[in-house]
Protein backbone atom coordinates (compact mmCIF):
# COMPACT_ATOMS: atom_id res chain seq x y z
CA UNK A 1 0.00 0.00 0.00
CA UNK A 2 1.90 2.92 -0.95
CA UNK A 3 -1.11 5.99 -0.15
CA UNK A 4 -4.08 6.05 1.27
CA UNK A 5 -6.34 8.15 0.86
CA UNK A 6 -10.03 6.38 0.22
CA UNK A 7 -11.62 3.05 0.34
CA UNK A 8 -10.61 1.82 -2.82
CA UNK A 9 -6.53 1.92 -1.58
CA UNK A 10 -7.79 -1.14 0.64
CA UNK A 11 -7.05 -4.35 -0.90
CA UNK A 12 -11.09 -4.46 -0.22
CA UNK A 13 -13.65 -4.39 2.92
CA UNK A 14 -13.31 -7.62 3.82
CA UNK A 15 -9.69 -8.05 3.71
CA UNK A 16 -9.35 -4.19 5.65
CA UNK A 17 -11.96 -5.52 8.03
CA UNK A 18 -9.88 -9.30 8.82
CA UNK A 19 -6.50 -7.26 9.48
CA UNK A 20 -8.51 -4.56 12.01
CA UNK A 21 -9.74 -7.40 13.68
CA UNK A 22 -6.20 -9.07 13.86
CA UNK A 23 -4.54 -5.86 15.45
CA UNK A 24 -7.29 -5.44 17.49
CA UNK A 25 -7.50 -8.38 19.32
CA UNK A 26 -2.95 -8.99 19.24
CA UNK A 27 -2.20 -5.16 18.89
CA UNK A 28 1.69 -5.77 19.54
CA UNK A 29 2.24 -9.02 17.35
CA UNK A 30 3.94 -7.13 14.83
CA UNK A 31 6.28 -4.80 16.61
CA UNK A 32 8.91 -6.09 14.32
CA UNK A 33 7.44 -4.48 11.30
CA UNK A 34 8.16 -0.54 12.48
CA UNK A 35 11.58 -1.55 13.84
CA UNK A 36 13.78 1.52 12.72
CA UNK A 37 11.18 3.13 10.61
CA UNK A 38 9.65 6.70 11.27
CA UNK A 39 5.93 8.23 10.52
CA UNK A 40 6.29 11.84 10.65
CA UNK A 41 2.47 13.53 10.84
CA UNK A 42 1.84 16.57 9.96
CA UNK A 43 -1.12 18.88 10.93
CA UNK A 44 -2.42 21.54 8.86
CA UNK A 45 -5.25 21.52 11.14
CA UNK A 46 -6.26 21.06 14.85
CA UNK A 47 -6.81 16.94 15.87
CA UNK A 48 -7.15 15.36 18.73
CA UNK A 49 -8.16 11.42 18.08
CA UNK A 50 -6.44 11.51 14.94
CA UNK A 51 -3.09 13.02 16.79
CA UNK A 52 -2.83 10.65 19.42
CA UNK A 53 -4.45 7.24 17.52
CA UNK A 54 -2.31 7.45 14.85
CA UNK A 55 0.81 7.95 17.35
CA UNK A 56 -0.74 4.92 19.53
CA UNK A 57 -1.09 2.71 16.13
CA UNK A 58 2.52 3.72 14.56
CA UNK A 59 4.00 3.04 18.58
CA UNK A 60 2.04 -0.69 18.51
CA UNK A 61 3.71 -1.36 15.46
CA UNK A 62 7.13 -0.87 17.25
CA UNK A 63 7.91 2.70 14.93
CA UNK A 64 9.16 5.88 15.80
CA UNK A 65 6.84 8.82 15.13
CA UNK A 66 7.46 12.60 15.45
CA UNK A 67 4.85 15.61 14.84
CA UNK A 68 4.89 18.48 13.41
CA UNK A 69 2.13 21.06 13.78
CA UNK A 70 2.22 23.34 10.53
CA UNK A 71 0.81 26.30 12.11
CA UNK A 72 2.62 26.16 15.45
CA UNK A 73 6.50 26.71 15.10
CA UNK A 74 7.00 25.52 11.59
CA UNK A 75 7.57 27.70 8.75
CA UNK A 76 3.91 29.05 7.04
CA UNK A 77 3.94 26.90 3.68
CA UNK A 78 3.02 28.51 0.48
CA UNK A 79 0.56 25.75 -1.78
CA UNK A 80 0.30 27.15 -4.95
CA UNK A 81 2.98 27.04 -7.70
CA UNK A 82 4.17 29.92 -9.64
CA UNK A 83 3.27 32.74 -6.84
CA UNK A 84 5.72 35.48 -5.95
CA UNK A 85 6.43 34.69 -2.55
CA UNK A 86 6.48 37.84 -1.20
CA UNK A 87 3.93 37.66 1.11
CA UNK A 88 3.68 35.59 5.12
CA UNK A 89 4.84 32.35 3.46
CA UNK A 90 8.70 31.93 3.63
CA UNK A 91 8.83 27.90 2.16
CA UNK A 92 7.34 26.38 -0.02
CA UNK A 93 5.24 22.88 -0.25
CA UNK A 94 7.68 21.92 -2.83
CA UNK A 95 10.61 21.92 -0.45
CA UNK A 96 9.17 21.57 2.14
CA UNK A 97 7.71 17.59 1.09
CA UNK A 98 10.82 16.07 0.42
CA UNK A 99 12.86 17.48 2.92
CA UNK A 100 10.24 15.88 5.54
CA UNK A 101 10.44 12.83 3.47
CA UNK A 102 14.22 12.47 3.77
CA UNK A 103 13.44 12.09 7.87
CA UNK A 104 10.92 9.60 7.46
CA UNK A 105 9.27 6.47 5.69
CA UNK A 106 5.92 7.15 6.12
CA UNK A 107 4.14 10.59 6.18
CA UNK A 108 0.83 11.37 7.44
CA UNK A 109 -1.25 14.44 6.55
CA UNK A 110 -3.90 16.70 7.56
CA UNK A 111 -5.09 19.18 5.37
CA UNK A 112 -8.58 20.37 5.69
CA UNK A 113 -10.76 21.89 2.75
CA UNK A 114 -10.19 25.39 2.71
CA UNK A 115 -13.79 26.10 1.50
CA UNK A 116 -12.79 28.96 -0.50
CA UNK A 117 -12.50 27.26 -4.22
CA UNK A 118 -14.65 24.12 -4.71
CA UNK A 119 -12.47 23.08 -7.61
CA UNK A 120 -9.29 22.86 -5.62
CA UNK A 121 -10.85 21.11 -2.64
CA UNK A 122 -12.21 18.19 -4.95
CA UNK A 123 -8.87 18.01 -6.78
CA UNK A 124 -7.32 17.50 -3.18
CA UNK A 125 -4.58 19.65 -4.61
CA UNK A 126 -2.92 19.83 -1.23
CA UNK A 127 -3.00 15.91 -0.10
CA UNK A 128 -1.84 14.97 -3.95
CA UNK A 129 1.05 17.04 -3.80
CA UNK A 130 2.34 15.08 -0.74
CA UNK A 131 1.71 11.92 -2.96
CA UNK A 132 3.84 13.07 -5.94
CA UNK A 133 6.67 15.12 -4.31
CA UNK A 134 7.29 12.48 -1.18
CA UNK A 135 8.30 9.40 -2.73
CA UNK A 136 7.47 7.67 0.85
CA UNK A 137 4.14 6.09 1.68
CA UNK A 138 1.62 8.95 2.22
CA UNK A 139 -1.39 8.61 4.70
CA UNK A 140 -4.69 10.88 4.96
CA UNK A 141 -5.26 12.10 8.56
CA UNK A 142 -8.34 14.16 6.85
CA UNK A 143 -8.21 15.79 3.02
CA UNK A 144 -10.25 17.91 1.49
CA UNK A 145 -12.86 15.61 0.80
CA UNK A 146 -12.36 12.62 2.22
CA UNK A 147 -11.38 10.89 5.76
CA UNK A 148 -10.81 7.64 5.44
CA UNK A 149 -8.67 6.56 8.65
CA UNK A 150 -12.30 7.43 10.32
CA UNK A 151 -14.71 5.58 7.75
CA UNK A 152 -12.51 2.80 8.30
CA UNK A 153 -13.05 3.12 12.30
CA UNK A 154 -16.74 3.88 11.83
CA UNK A 155 -17.14 0.23 9.20
CA UNK A 156 -15.10 -1.30 12.32
CA UNK A 157 -17.45 -0.27 14.99
CA UNK A 158 -20.88 -0.89 12.87
CA UNK A 159 -19.64 -4.29 12.32
CA UNK A 160 -18.71 -4.62 16.18
CA UNK A 161 -22.28 -3.64 17.14
CA UNK A 162 -24.34 -4.97 14.62
CA UNK A 163 -27.19 -6.93 15.32
CA UNK A 164 -28.94 -8.31 12.05
CA UNK A 165 -26.04 -8.82 8.82
CA UNK A 166 -27.55 -5.78 6.95
CA UNK A 167 -28.59 -2.78 9.68
CA UNK A 168 -30.23 0.46 8.23
CA UNK A 169 -27.57 2.83 8.64
CA UNK A 170 -28.82 6.64 8.58
CA UNK A 171 -25.92 9.52 7.98
CA UNK A 172 -27.88 12.61 9.42
CA UNK A 173 -26.78 16.15 8.85
CA UNK A 174 -26.75 18.70 12.16
CA UNK A 175 -26.33 21.83 12.76
CA UNK A 176 -23.08 24.08 14.15
CA UNK A 177 -22.35 27.32 13.78
CA UNK A 178 -19.32 27.31 11.89
CA UNK A 179 -18.92 26.44 8.27
CA UNK A 180 -17.42 22.44 8.32
CA UNK A 181 -16.16 20.27 5.53
CA UNK A 182 -18.15 17.57 3.65
CA UNK A 183 -15.24 15.13 4.31
CA UNK A 184 -16.40 13.13 6.79
CA UNK A 185 -19.53 12.63 5.30
CA UNK A 186 -18.68 11.88 1.56
CA UNK A 187 -16.46 9.38 3.27
CA UNK A 188 -18.81 7.79 5.18
CA UNK A 189 -21.35 7.61 2.54
CA UNK A 190 -17.97 6.18 0.00
CA UNK A 191 -17.56 3.70 2.94
CA UNK A 192 -20.90 2.41 3.80
CA UNK A 193 -21.82 1.89 -0.55
CA UNK A 194 -19.48 -0.64 -0.61
CA UNK A 195 -20.84 -2.66 2.11
CA UNK A 196 -24.64 -4.50 2.04
CA UNK A 197 -26.01 -2.31 4.54
CA UNK A 198 -29.09 -0.28 4.10
CA UNK A 199 -28.17 3.24 3.74
CA UNK A 200 -30.62 6.68 4.01
CA UNK A 201 -28.52 9.89 3.76
CA UNK A 202 -31.10 12.70 4.96
CA UNK A 203 -30.18 16.60 5.32
CA UNK A 204 -32.22 19.55 4.60
CA UNK A 205 -32.32 20.94 0.96
CA UNK A 206 -29.20 22.11 0.04
CA UNK A 207 -27.08 20.04 1.50
CA UNK A 208 -26.36 17.67 -1.29
CA UNK A 209 -23.34 15.54 -1.80
CA UNK A 210 -21.59 15.67 -4.31
CA UNK A 211 -22.60 13.15 -6.83
CA UNK A 212 -18.94 11.06 -7.37
CA UNK A 213 -20.00 10.03 -3.72
CA UNK A 214 -24.10 9.84 -3.66
CA UNK A 215 -23.83 7.92 -6.94
CA UNK A 216 -27.41 6.82 -6.83
CA UNK A 217 -28.70 7.11 -3.45
CA UNK A 218 -31.38 10.25 -3.38
CA UNK A 219 -31.26 12.09 0.20
CA UNK A 220 -34.37 11.76 2.02
CA UNK A 221 -35.29 15.57 2.97
CA UNK A 222 -37.83 14.34 5.88
CA UNK A 223 -35.17 13.49 9.13
CA UNK A 224 -38.30 11.85 10.77
CA UNK A 225 -38.90 9.67 7.73
CA UNK A 226 -35.36 8.38 7.53
CA UNK A 227 -35.00 7.42 11.13
CA UNK A 228 -37.87 5.16 10.89
CA UNK A 229 -36.32 1.60 11.92
CA UNK A 230 -32.82 2.69 11.96
CA UNK A 231 -30.46 0.46 13.65
CA UNK A 232 -27.34 3.45 13.29
CA UNK A 233 -27.81 7.17 13.66
CA UNK A 234 -24.00 8.93 12.51
CA UNK A 235 -25.10 12.46 12.69
CA UNK A 236 -22.40 14.99 11.25
CA UNK A 237 -22.44 18.62 10.50
CA UNK A 238 -21.21 19.78 6.91
CA UNK A 239 -21.31 23.25 4.80
CA UNK A 240 -22.88 22.93 1.47
CA UNK A 241 -21.48 21.46 -1.62
CA UNK A 242 -23.45 23.17 -4.35
CA UNK A 243 -23.53 26.81 -2.88
CA UNK A 244 -19.75 26.03 -1.60
CA UNK A 245 -18.68 25.89 1.75
CA UNK A 246 -22.20 27.80 2.97
CA UNK A 247 -24.03 27.48 5.83
CA UNK A 248 -27.90 27.42 4.31
CA UNK A 249 -29.26 26.06 7.82
CA UNK A 250 -29.30 26.54 11.59
CA UNK A 251 -32.39 24.54 12.07
CA UNK A 252 -32.39 23.40 15.77
CA UNK A 253 -34.95 20.82 15.16
CA UNK A 254 -32.23 18.25 13.29
CA UNK A 255 -30.32 18.28 16.68
CA UNK A 256 -30.46 14.75 17.39
CA UNK A 257 -32.85 13.88 20.54
CA UNK A 258 -34.82 11.52 21.81
CA UNK A 259 -37.75 12.75 20.08
CA UNK A 260 -35.84 11.18 16.75
CA UNK A 261 -33.78 8.33 18.32
CA UNK A 262 -37.65 7.03 19.77
CA UNK A 263 -38.92 6.21 16.01
CA UNK A 264 -35.66 4.06 15.09
CA UNK A 265 -35.04 0.31 16.09
CA UNK A 266 -33.84 1.19 19.60
CA UNK A 267 -30.52 2.76 17.44
CA UNK A 268 -27.40 3.21 18.53
CA UNK A 269 -25.63 6.98 18.01
CA UNK A 270 -22.38 7.39 16.15
CA UNK A 271 -20.70 10.84 15.65
CA UNK A 272 -16.94 11.10 14.62
CA UNK A 273 -16.09 13.44 17.11
CA UNK A 274 -15.42 16.57 18.19
CA UNK A 275 -19.10 17.02 18.61
CA UNK A 276 -21.14 20.48 19.92
CA UNK A 277 -23.33 18.89 22.26
CA UNK A 278 -27.16 20.39 21.86
CA UNK A 279 -26.42 21.72 18.31
CA UNK A 280 -25.61 18.04 16.88
CA UNK A 281 -27.02 16.27 19.62
CA UNK A 282 -28.95 16.18 23.00
CA UNK A 283 -26.93 15.34 25.92
CA UNK A 284 -28.96 12.54 26.70
CA UNK A 285 -28.63 11.20 23.64
CA UNK A 286 -25.04 11.23 23.85
CA UNK A 287 -25.31 10.19 27.72
CA UNK A 288 -27.25 7.36 26.75
CA UNK A 289 -26.46 3.49 26.72
CA UNK A 290 -26.76 3.83 22.71
CA UNK A 291 -24.28 5.85 22.11
CA UNK A 292 -21.22 4.68 21.16
CA UNK A 293 -18.99 7.94 20.04
CA UNK A 294 -16.54 6.57 22.84
CA UNK A 295 -16.11 2.77 21.17
CA UNK A 296 -16.28 4.53 17.82
CA UNK A 297 -13.31 6.62 18.67
CA UNK A 298 -10.99 4.13 20.58
CA UNK A 299 -11.46 2.28 17.09
CA UNK A 300 -9.20 4.94 15.47
CA UNK A 301 -6.36 3.10 16.73
CA UNK A 302 -7.36 0.34 15.27
CA UNK A 303 -7.80 1.25 11.59
CA UNK A 304 -4.20 3.39 11.54
CA UNK A 305 -2.99 0.08 13.04
CA UNK A 306 -4.52 -1.62 9.94
CA UNK A 307 -3.27 0.82 7.50
CA UNK A 308 0.05 1.15 8.76
CA UNK A 309 0.78 -2.71 9.00
CA UNK A 310 0.07 -2.66 5.34
CA UNK A 311 2.17 -0.07 4.99
CA UNK A 312 5.11 -1.39 6.71
CA UNK A 313 4.82 -5.12 5.01
CA UNK A 314 4.62 -2.76 1.30
CA UNK A 315 7.89 -1.15 2.42
CA UNK A 316 10.00 -4.42 3.21
C1 LIG B 1 -13.67 18.61 11.37
C2 LIG B 1 -14.59 18.32 10.17
O1 LIG B 1 -15.79 18.44 10.30
O2 LIG B 1 -14.07 17.95 9.10
C3 LIG B 1 -12.95 17.37 11.80
C4 LIG B 1 -13.78 16.20 12.14
C5 LIG B 1 -13.00 14.98 12.42
N1 LIG B 1 -14.46 19.10 12.47
C6 LIG B 1 -14.34 20.32 12.98
O3 LIG B 1 -13.58 21.12 12.49
C7 LIG B 1 -15.17 20.66 14.19
N1 LIG C 1 -12.52 12.38 14.53
C1 LIG C 1 -11.36 13.05 14.40
O1 LIG C 1 -10.67 12.96 13.36
O2 LIG C 1 -11.00 13.79 15.47
P1 LIG C 1 -9.80 14.82 15.56
O3 LIG C 1 -10.14 15.98 14.65
O4 LIG C 1 -9.74 15.21 17.00
O5 LIG C 1 -8.54 14.15 15.10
Amino acid sequence: MKKYTSVHDLPSIKEGLKIAFDVKANPFAHQHLGKNKTMILLFLNSSLRTRLSTQKAAMNLGMNTMVLDVNQGAWKLETEHGVIMDGDKPEHLLEAIPVIASYCDIIGVRAFALLENREEDYNEVIINQFIKYAGVPVVSMEAATRHPLQSFADLVTIEEYKKTPKPKVVLTWAPHPRALPQAVANSFVEWMRETDYELVVTHPKGYELAPEFMGNLKPEYDQMKAFEGADFIYAKNWSAYGDYGKILSKDMDWCVSKRQMDVTNNAKFMHCLPVRRNMIVSDDVIESENSIVIQQAANRTVSAQAVLKMMLESLK
